[in-house]
């Protein structure tokens, strides 16, 4: 797996839960996105925290990894040129409200908080996140050519 070339990206539990899993992957998928790694798991308290522990002084963090524990997430590794920001673009703005007509958090989002989607914010990031859920033979990336 090249840097540059991959993102992690997890569905969260609102979305699951409202039935948008499949929709959101379409949109992942018309997008131009392939699945490279994918599981349906749920975080406990512990790895929720660890995974947002960025965020741990923050004034959300407590309500943050209590939703994201709440339910199944679903995640996965996406392999497409510039991952990273091509991805970020698809789901627009952490806010909804400020998400860009056509993202998926403009059409799936919630709130700021059940924003639907994660994607990762750096390579460094996609890395770090990917080995956090998946092990090295739960990844299959497409070799070149393919
Ligand atoms: P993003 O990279 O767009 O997912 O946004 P951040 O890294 O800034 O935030 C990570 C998560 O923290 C968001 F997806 C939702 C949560 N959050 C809140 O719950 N409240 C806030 O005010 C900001 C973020």
């Amino acid at each position: 797996m090249k840097p540059g070339e991959f993102t992690f990206t997890m569905i969260k539990p609102t979305a699951v839960r409202l039935g948008k899993l499949v929709p959101i992957l379409h949109e992942i998928d018309r997008a131009g996105f392939s699945v490279i790694a994918m599981k349906m798991t749920r975080l406990s308290r512990a790895q929720a925290e660890r995974f947002y522990a960025v965020h741990k002084d923050r004034s959300f963090f407590d309500e943050l990894v209590f939703f994201m524990s709440s339910g199944p997430v679903l995640a996965a590794v996406l392999q497409k040129e510039n991952a990273v920001q091509e991805f970020r673009k698809l789901i627009g703005n952490t806010n909804p409200d400020a998400a860009e007509e056509g993202t998926i958090r403009k059409k799936f989002a919630i709130s700021v908080q059940e924003n639907a989607i994660h994607g990762s914010d750096s390579d460094e990031n996609a890395l770090i996140e990917a080995n956090f859920f998946f092990s090295q033979f739960e990844i299959f990336p497409h070799e070149e050519g393919l």
